[in-house]
């Protein structure tokens, strides 16, 4: 790219291919193009708006070179900062530029970073069963599969339905396709009298040496969070995600004074501002922040460096409403990145493998990024414009008396 390259166009693509994505595309005048997830699970069309409407105007006639720049210029220049839609779109554009970069200097996004400290990145899935047995057989067959680090997320007698595990041995997907979002009933009592034994039941079939995590998705209260932790402690788990809503990080300081069961919070953060106090005030051992929700790279290395002040490591949020791009740019931070910890990955259908290409793969419980030049990803947007956006929401929770609670 000659030093006067400009950026000519930023179009937005959102395809569904089994679940909806937002994919930013900025070409520059040389032809270059870079590839952004701009994917906000269920509020999809919020950040294609915003980015149609209001950054891609911005974008053209910049240079794609000055990441740093628009970053700063999209960040502290809108005047409304923070929040999921401003980030995830900010997010999109610095990974598009970043990608650019790539493809100019002919360097895979992590020789950019500083170069590799790692050969590959720990990854861990996703295991449910709805009740022990399948729970356990579902753990084995991500084990077979040769992941050395697994989540396991289990159902609760006496409810019909728990986020993120599903009846059959498939996989959940975390948004449901229609006009409004599922009610789910929520029962903390229960779920505090079960998880425990089913996890202890999982920790005695696998024996010690599998990393153990598990997801309470913001559902308990600080002195519930506690409880847990501490019941969990002999079943020694990798971490602990998500125990409490964390708009109030101080209620954390109670669950750490009462447990030493590792704790992992930060996916629906979006800056490192959110991170601050859990990471300075030791509240958490990972922090969670996704590479597209929290800003882009350019965010999560200035999240990774304040960790790595506190020996906070990073283990970002990978689900499947994190598109193959984005799983690219994680990988590549990880890469370079001395205290990032694990990725989480999901997996995602063949389909999305198809729209998405990308040079990253997984063998062995760990994700490796190829060495093309930028994020290694390229979409296939004639196939991707044949799965037109389907609404789709993620499901609400509500207490048997009918009043709404956190998950
Ligand atoms: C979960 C996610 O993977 C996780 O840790 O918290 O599945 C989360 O519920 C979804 O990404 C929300 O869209
Ligand atoms: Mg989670």
């Amino acid at each position: 790219m000659s030093k006067h390259d400009t950026i000519v166009a930023a179009d937005v693509l959102v395809t569904s291919p089994g679940r909806n994505f937002v994919t930013l595309k900025i070409t520059t005048g040389e032809g270059l193009v870079g590839w952004g997830d701009a994917t906000l699970n269920g509020r999809e069309l919020a950040v294609a708006s915003y980015l149609r409407d209001h950054v891609a105007p911005l974008l053209v006639g910049r240079d794609p070179a000055r990441i740093e720049d628009t970053w700063q210029y999209l960040y502290r220049g809108v005047y409304w900062r923070r929040g999921p839609v401003t980030m995830t779109a900010i997010g999109a554009v610095d990974l598009a530029l970043w990608d650019i970069k790539g493809k100019t200097t002919g360097q895979p996004v992590y020789q950019l970073l500083g170069g590799a400290v790692r050969d590959r990145v720990l990854t861990y899935t996703h295991a449910t069963g709805w009740d022990v047995p399948q729970l356990l057989d579902s753990v084995d067959t991500q084990r077979e599969r040769g992941f050395l680090a697994v989540r396991a997320q289990m159902g609760v007698p006496g409810l019909d339905t728990v986020y993120g595990v599903t009846r059959e041995a498939a996989g959940y997907e975390p948004a449901g396709r229609g006009t409004a979002p599922a009610e789910e009933v929520w029962d903390t009592a229960a779920y505090l009298r079960h998880a425990p034994g089913a996890l202890a039941a999982v920790r005695d079939h696998v024996g010690p040496d599998l990393h153990l995590l598990h997801d309470s998705h913001h559902r308990l209260t600080p002195n519930e969070a506690a409880r847990l932790g501490r019941a969990l402690e002999d079943v020694d788990l990798f971490w602990l995600e998500d125990v409490t809503p964390a708009e109030n990080q101080e209620v954390l300081r109670h669950v750490r004074r009462h447990t030493t069961t590792p704790l992992a919070i930060g996916e629906v953060f979006n800056t490192v501002w959110e991170c601050q106090s859990l990471i300075t005030e030791q509240l958490i051992d990972y922090v969670r922040t996704c590479v597209t929700h929290a800003g882009g790279i350019s965010s999560l290395r200035r999240i990774a460096a304040l960790a790595d002040v506190w020996q906070v490591r990073l283990g970002p949020h990978g689900p499947s409403d994190v598109s193959p791009v984005a799983l690219a740019a994680s990988l590549h931070v990880g890469l370079a990145t001395p205290n990032f910890a694990i990725q989480e990955y999901m997996g995602y259908e063949p389909l999305v493998h198809e729209v998405f290409r990308h040079d990253w793969s997984y063998a062995d419980g760990y994700l490796s990024t190829g060495d093309s030049p930028g994020l290694g990803v390229d979409v296939d947007e004639d196939l991707a414009a044949r799965f037109p956006y389907e609404r789709a929401y993620l499901p609400v929770a509500r207490r048997r008396d009918g009043s709404m609670t956190d998950w």
